[in-house]
């Protein structure tokens, strides 16, 4: 049996530029073999990568996980989530029943005693103030066929604009950088690019803990006869950084001037393809005046990292032949991120490495199904990739859905997470929802949260399959089945999808998203025009159907990606359709991008300001097909570090534990490995500091203050870095609030993508107590494999 947790990336199966990744079949089997009595297709839902896994089912319990040795994303391989993490299926405090609160306190009722007081609540809200007083809160793993129901009950049952995803926190602005430079959500690329390249460029991105099995693929490239020059931005030495050619240990917060530096050097030193810029892009002039005023010397002094570092990093990026470049949360939870990613989009455009084996950019995502939320509508968007600002986009999404236009016609973007709290708190919104999210523990600033979700004047009902701090706060509980127990697709970052079938039935009364908001539709008997129940589905494959017939000629089309077209596949990448049954490896091979003004998500935003560019103003510019070249300058953070807050927190994560730990901390072989809040801190700012290895530390920023043990390893100096997996529904003293990492966040967000700032905040820092002491924290010091 495969043990991930010792050794995280298992063994290395080398290849070569233009070879297949070699099959390595992972497994984890908690009876022997012949006991198996069915193997269940599915994909892992613990992280974006969506590798394919079989369910092995004996006496209706999932007893085990397989690799799938066909599958087109893993290759067979399993990371220490995908290996272990079924097990917290079996957990023995799974919500069973659903709970009303009741005279202050949570107590066990029936599902029509639970679902008539959603639905009163709501009946009562729209009444009285109308749909805009109602929310929805959902999450990236959900299936597409749950988040497309969201979307419809949301946008056409009731008519409000405010529904979003927690995938606003996580891939807001994978999607809106896409949009900026392509006109299109979705990767350009695919997995296989990594096959291909020659160099790697990953930026904000630490892929060795956080997609294990991509850096499984992109290791046995680098073992390989002719490894790819790596060049990884990071503040921090991170595994992924330590198997760098060059490591670029930024201060946070610096992204754009070093990729405007970047660009710089790429252009001085004629490293651009101007045929490709003349033929496919528009822009460039603009580019080209902006990343001027960045040589290289300014940016090393802005991002704090030696000059020949940044010449080297462009040297290797300026002569590869085939460039693959990631781009997340170092990039997108800072306050410049749509407009650093982006100049990464640039590099790809200036050097014309796009669309062609080997060359590509992945604005990549985290959780397993945030591209369906974004496709299904569910996550701040319309379906289908549909423009919300482009009538005639919204008239046909009117028209598949048969509702009146007016219930989807907005006069501003769908509404972001952050707003939707906002309003919360204000009061405007009295009803919120929320599916499949841990909001007490994962949104900023979590002081502000507990106090919203509180209130007396907001009605919360919670979807979720375990206890947690968000479910503590309801009105209403519903318990919810979980992957394994019910069937629906997923997409993952290289828009493959995969069909995961049910392998067992949820516990007790726990059931599907799908099946309860169904009920909740039933129940509020939304109609479409004709009169007809509004979600005439009964399951999930009807819904389905439903979302990939609207896909239709949209660059998200998936006309052709039918359950029996799913069934028993490796995972099919879209674009599907009858012309091509198999899927499209690669998008943009002829480099038209998706850009057209009647074809395009979006009319796009200022870079500099945030303001989205008006329709009329980008149909008399229509690129019509040319990628968007967008330049920016680059602006210090709102928060600096100052005397009071002299150190820069970033927060992040581990290699064994999934978000709020819902699951893994459920599960003995991933809690084992890491139980408990660790902070990580540069030797050279412990010193002064009276700290060694192991000491108790108080780490407190403007919004509040958590408590931890201190690991000393070699980030880089006034950079402290805490994982934000740890809230409190493990904790023996719940009302403590010093444990999770968003105590200390503040509300900040990009200006473009909305997405929240979790990357720069200013904090100080203390010792508690020496490491020996008998502390009540009793932490367990961190296994030093991986930040060591
Ligand atoms: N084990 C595990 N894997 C996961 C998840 C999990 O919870 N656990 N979650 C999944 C999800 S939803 C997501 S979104 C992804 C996130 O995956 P990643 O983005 O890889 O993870 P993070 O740790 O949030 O941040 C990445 C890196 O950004 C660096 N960074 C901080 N500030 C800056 C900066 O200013 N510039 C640059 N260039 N880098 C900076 C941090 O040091 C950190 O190493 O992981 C997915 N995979
Ligand atoms: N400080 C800091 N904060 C961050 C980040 C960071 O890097 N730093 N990263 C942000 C990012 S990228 C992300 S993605 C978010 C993640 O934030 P969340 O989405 O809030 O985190 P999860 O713990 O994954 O919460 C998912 C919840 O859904 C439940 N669940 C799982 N499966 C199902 C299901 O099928 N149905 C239902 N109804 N419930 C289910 C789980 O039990 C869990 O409670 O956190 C964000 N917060
Ligand atoms: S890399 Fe992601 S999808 Fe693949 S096994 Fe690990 S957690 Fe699951
Ligand atoms: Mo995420």
């Amino acid at each position: 049996m495969a043990d991930r947790i010792s050794d995280v990336w298992g063994k290395r199966t080398p290849f070569a530029a233009g070879e297949s990744w070699p099959l390595r079949v992972d497994e984890c089997l908690a009876v022997p073999q012949d006991h198996v009595e069915r193997w269940v297709p599915s994909a892992c839902v613990l992280c974006s990568n969506g590798c394919g896994v079989d369910i092995a089912v004996a006496d209706g319990r999932i007893v085990g996980v397989r690799g799938r040795a066909e599958d087109r994303v893993s290759h067979g391989r399993l990371g220490p989530k995908g290996l272990f993490g079924w097990q917290a299926n079996h957990s023995r405090d799974r919500l069973l029943h659903p709970q009303l609160r009741i005279d202050g306190a949570l107590r066990r009722v029936d599902w029509n005693t639970a679902m008539s007081a959603v639905t009163e609540r709501s009946r009562a809200v729209l009444a009285d103030h109308g749909p805009h007083a109602m929310g929805f809160y959902t999450g990236g793993q959900l299936f597409a066929e749950e988040s497309y129901a969201q979307a419809l009950i949301a946008r056409g049952g009731i008519g409000t604009p405010h529904l979003d995803g927690s995938t606003r926190l996580c891939s807001a602005t994978a999607e809106r950088a896409l949009i900026e430079s392509f006109g299109s959500d979705g990767a350009p690329g695919s997995y296989t690019d990594i096959d291909h390249c020659d160099t790697l460029f990953l930026v904000g991105h630490n892929v060795a803990e956080t997609q294990t099995v991509l850096w499984s693929r992109m290791l046995d490239r680098l073992h390989g006869p002719d490894r790819p020059g790596l060049v990884v931005v990071d503040p921090r030495l991170t595994a992924t950084a330590r198997a760098a050619d060059v490591h670029l240990a930024v201060r946070p917060g610096t992204n754009v001037a070093l990729l405007n530096a970047l660009l710089h050097e790429l252009i001085d030193n004629d490293r651009t393809d101007q045929a490709f810029l003349d033929d496919h892009t528009t822009g460039y002039a603009e580019l080209a005046r902006t990343v001027a005023d960045y040589p290289v010397e300014r940016a090393a002094e802005i991002c704090g990292v030696p000059a020949h570092l940044i010449r080297r990093a462009a040297q290797l990026i300026g002569t590869a032949h085939r460039l693959v470049s990631t781009v997340l949360h170092g990039v997108y939870q800072s306050h410049q991120a749509t407009a650093a990613a982006v100049q990464v989009n640039n590099i790809h455009l200036v050097r014309g490495m796009i669309g062609r084996p080997g060359a590509t950019v992945f604005q990549m995502n985290g959780q397993p199904t945030a591209e369906n939320t974004r496709e299904t509508g569910a996550s701040g968007a319309l379906p289908a990739h549909l423009n919300w600002r482009n009538d005639a986009h919204v008239r046909r999404l009117a028209d598949h859905w048969n509702i009146d236009e007016h219930r989807i016609r907005t006069c501003s973007p769908p509404t972001d997470a952050l707003e939707i709290f906002r309003r919360c708190e204000s009061g405007s919104i009295r009803f919120l929802w929320i599916t499949g999210t841990n909001s007490a523990v994962s949104l900023p600033e979590l002081r502000r949260v507990r106090a919203i979700l509180k209130a007396d004047g907001l009605f919360l009902v919670v979807s979720d399959a375990f206890p947690t701090e968000t479910t503590e706060l309801a009105d209403v509980v519903l318990p919810t089945a979980l992957w394994g127990e019910k069937t629906g697709c997923c997409t993952n970052a290289d828009r493959t999808v995969h069909l995961s079938h049910k392998a067992v039935d949820p516990p007790g009364e726990a059931r599907t998203d799908f099946a309860i908001l169904l009920d909740y539709a039933r129940r509020m008997r939304f109609t479409d025009r004709a009169g007809r129940p509004l979600l005439a589905w009964h399951k999930p494959e009807d819904a389905w159907n439903d979302f990939i017939a609207l896909t239709k000629d949209r660059p998200c089309d998936q006309s052709g990606l039918t359950y029996e077209r799913l069934r028993g596949s490796s995972g099919v990448p879209w674009p599907c359709t009858e012309t091509a049954p198999d899927g499209t490896e690669r998008r943009y091979t002829d480099h038209v991008f998706a850009t057209a003004a009647d074809h395009c998500e979006d009319y796009g935003h200022d870079l500099a300001t945030g303001a989205p560019h008006e329709p009329h103003a980008y149909r008399a510019h229509d690129p019509a097909g040319r990628a968007n070249l967008k330049a920016a300058h680059h602006l210090p953070p709102h928060e600096p570090p100052d005397e009071t807050y002299p150190l820069c927190l970033t927060t992040g994560r581990g290699v064994y534990h999934w978000h709020t730990r819902t699951k893994t901390a459920r599960v003995p072989e991933l809690n084992d490995a890491e139980p408990e809040l660790w902070v990580e801190l540069h030797p050279d700012d412990a010193h002064g500091r009276d700290i060694a290895d192991g000491d108790l530390v108080r780490v407190t920023s403007r919004h509040g203050a958590i408590e931890a043990p201190v690991v000393l390893c070699g980030s880089r100096p006034g950079v402290v870095f805490v994982p934000f997996h740890y809230g409190y529904f493990d904790r023996s003293h719940p009302n403590r609030h010093d444990r999770a990492a968003n105590e200390l966040t503040g509300t900040a967000w990009d200006p473009i993508s909305k997405q929240p700032v979790y990357k720069v905040t200013p904090v100080r820092l203390a010792k508690v107590a020496d490491a020996d002491a008998d502390t009540s924290a009793g932490a367990p010091k961190r296994t030093a494999r991986n930040v060591k």
